[in-house]
């Protein structure tokens, strides 16, 4: 298997805008030092070359955590940087088979937040699916607010693990207890936070917490 359910505990996702004084390759191997299970690169300001050079700078410092990294969106970077995959919404895979772009050996995630997309997503050979927003974000403006509900019924409608998103935080992992998801998947508190390397650690204790059903 290509991806353990395990792998989603706590999917950080990059935003090099968050970044003060710091590289973000400094950034990462903090994240990965304080237990992140997944890595996402998605840099929504940078051109492609640029991506690149950046996938091509974080991915050995990935694979020295054994930890998979995808990349968001650009399948050609993905392709060109020999990333472990990538992740795609539901704009990006439109009259695309993003499958059989990658070959079935890299890892492909899928946004979905309807019962038929994600269902959909997993016919088209997704590896996970990504489901959000599940409370309210600043991060990305178009993410539709999504309830329990609908969370429950997109777990139990795929045989693949689902990793919840949006505006997840320390304060709110719990909430997500009996949803059935397999993890968390996490932009601004990981990378807003002043010290990235103890918010990972912090949320990756209790998503741990929140998949065994609250209880310590
Ligand atoms: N997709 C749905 S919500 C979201 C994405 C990429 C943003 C998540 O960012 P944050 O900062 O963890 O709310
Ligand atoms: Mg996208």
């Amino acid at each position: 298997m290509k991806l353990s359910p395990e792998s989603m505990t706590l999917y950080a996702i990059t935003d090099s805008s968050w970044l003060k004084n710091d590289t973000l390759a400094n950034q990462v191997e903090l994240v990965l030092q304080g237990g992140a299970t997944f890595l996402q690169l998605r840099e929504k300001e940078l051109d492609n070359a640029s991506f690149l050079a950046l996938a091509n700078e974080i991915l050995p410092i990935a694979r020295r955590y054994h930890v998979p990294c995808v990349i968001n969106d650009n399948i050609e970077v993905a392709l060109q940087s020999g990333a472990d995959g990538v992740h795609v919404g539901q704009k990006d895979i439109q009259n695309k088979d993003v499958r059989a772009l990658i070959g079935p050996d890299k890892i492909l995630g899928i946004s979905a937040n309807t019962v038929q997309s994600a269902i959909q997503a997993e016919q088209s050979g997704a590896d996970y699916i990504g489901v959000g927003a599940v409370f309210s974000t600043s991060t990305k403006k178009d993410a539709g607010h999504l309830s329990m509900q609908t969370l429950k019924e997109i777990c139990q409608s795929v045989h693949i693990p689902v990793v919840a998103i949006g505006g997840i935080n320390e304060q709110n992992v719990m909430q997500l207890c009996g949803s059935g998801v397999n993890g968390i998947a996490v932009i601004s508190a990981i990378f807003a936070s002043p010290d990235v390397q103890k918010a990972t650690r912090n949320l990756l204790a209790l998503s741990r917490q929140m998949l065994k059903g609250g209880v310590k």
